[in-house]
């Protein structure tokens, strides 16, 4: 299984245990995650585009992405947000490659934390297992829908 990581540096408190999250969880699950590539980029909004370059460079089989978008006093969250999901979205679709979303939308950086590692969970951990679940997934659909 080749997996990458893109994170956003933006928020980076908050990236970085997202980080952790999903490097722990490939580590449960037998990837080293010295062997997975991460990719930094500024911020949430330039996630999708790294995310598609590696998707349709032919060598991941998943792309796990990490950020952290905290609502401010102004709109600038929504313009960054929005795009980010959508973004990562089409990508997955235009590459057929799994591409988890693991990018915090939170009204305040409490929030985030809790979801980092806190007490909500980490939500690195819960991107890492859809991308792996998703690659199992779309690896035994073509002998599910046989049998159909
Ligand atoms: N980027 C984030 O990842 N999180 C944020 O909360 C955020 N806010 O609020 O501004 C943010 N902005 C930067 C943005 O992602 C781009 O890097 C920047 O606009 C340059 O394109």
């Amino acid at each position: 299984m080749r997996v990458a990581i893109v994170a956003g540096r933006f928020n980076e408190q908050v990236t970085q245990p997202l980080l952790a999250g999903a490097q722990a969880t490939l580590a449960e699950h037998a990837i080293d995650p010295a062997a997975v590539p991460v990719v930094w980029v500024p911020g949430a909004f330039e996630i999708p585009l790294a995310a598609k370059r590696l998707a349709e460079s032919g060598t991941v089989d998943a792309v796990i992405c990490l950020g952290a978008v905290i609502q401010g006093e102004t709109a600038h969250f929504e313009y960054v947000a929005g795009p980010c999901a959508a973004g990562i979205a089409q990508a997955a679709l235009d590459t057929g490659v799994p591409i988890a979303f693991g990018v915090l939308t939170t009204h305040d950086l409490t929030q985030a934390l809790d979801r980092a590692g806190g007490a909500a969970g980490n939500k690195g951990g819960e991107a890492a297992r859809t991308a792996l679940e998703m690659v199992a997934l779309l690896r035994a659909l073509p002998e599910a829908a046989r049998r159909c």
